[in-house]
């Protein structure tokens, strides 16, 4: 194909500007890490079109440039949702499909906020804005459990606009006793949490630094729609991909028009996306005599 070969020699002429500077200083070892990942994303959208890359071969090759998903480490997470149902009897969905859902469905002037997790990192890629003071993320603060009371926050600030709050199921159990909040104060807000039945982000420490030795990296847990509906707020479970957008776009329906809190529950499977921090655990360096002793 014309633009494939177009894009590799791109990539390759983007890549090789970078390695002359590697070594000049830290940072460029960071540049070079990730800039050549990143020109391969790239060259894959544009290989497949990037309305397609929402279907499982234009995804899968967006994201083997991205994040190596088909690494061996983490292949096995894809491989054995392949036959599983979800309690609903649906199937556990890819996230990055699910959060491009999410994003061809955004209704205009949205807020977001995103909370702490492996897939929340993700979702940061997949979110635009067209004004200010519309993205909300706790950034290297890094606590969990931030999303949904940011969001009642912002959107008793701005009742006019609508307010969106991404929680993977970990950091909604720390935070989703705020929904009585939302329902009690009359401020609508629509959450969506990322059901993946397990604590990601650890998971994906325990891959990189710990060689997949995995522990108390699994969740249980019973319906979060059920819950917020117990919580006098609505809720939805999601298992099929074209509902994504729908249910979606009904939740915030409801919190526009009918000023109720809706909580959208999606089945995702185990796989793992980046980590906010590729260095989270491993062995700092240090620059300076005084610091030379923390390691
Ligand atoms: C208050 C708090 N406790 C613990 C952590 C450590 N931590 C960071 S991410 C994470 C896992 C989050 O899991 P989940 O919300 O299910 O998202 P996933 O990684 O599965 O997408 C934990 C426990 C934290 N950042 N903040
Ligand atoms: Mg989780």
């Amino acid at each position: 194909m014309k633009n494939e070969k177009t894009n590799d020699d791109a990539a390759k002429v983007a890549v090789g500007a970078f390695k002359k500077d590697e070594g000049k200083a830290p940072i460029y070892q960071g540049f070079i890490q990730y800039f050549p990942r990143a020109i391969e994303a790239v060259a894959n959208i544009s290989k497949f079109g990037y309305d397609k890359y929402g279907t499982w071969g234009g995804w899968l090759g967006v994201d083997d440039g991205l994040n190596r998903y088909m690494d061996a480490k983490c292949r096995h997470m894809i491989d054995e949702a392949k036959g599983e149902r979800t309690p609903t009897g649906g199937t556990y969905l890819h996230p990055r499909q699910v959060l491009r859902e999410l994003e061809k469905a955004m209704p205009k002037r949205v807020m977001v906020s995103t909370d702490i997790g492996n897939i929340n990192a993700v979702a940061n890629s997949y979110l635009r804005f067209d004004e200010p003071r519309s993205f909300f993320a706790p950034m290297s603060f890094g606590n969990c459990g931030y999303s949904l009371p940011t969001m009642i926050g912002a959107k008793a600030a701005a009742m006019d606009r609508p307010a969106v709050a991404y929680a993977g199921d970990g950091a909604w159990g720390m935070s989703m006793s705020e929904l009585m909040t939302a329902v009690r104060h009359d401020i609508p807000v629509t959450a969506v949490v990322f059901h993946n039945r397990q604590w990601g982000a650890e998971k994906k420490n325990q891959v990189d630094f710990y060689n997949r030795r995995f522990v108390a990296g699994e969740l249980e847990s019973e319906s979060f729609a059920g819950i917020a509906i117990a919580m006098g707020a609505e809720g939805i479970v999601v298992d099929k991909l074209e509902d994504v957008g729908p249910a979606f776009k009904r939740a915030i329906d409801m919190q526009m028009n009918e000023g109720k809190t809706c909580v959208i529950e999606i089945m995702c499977t185990r796989e793992l996306g980046d980590p906010f921090r590729r260095d989270a655990l491993a062995k700092p360096v240090r620059f300076l005599d005084k610091y030379k002793d923390y390691v």
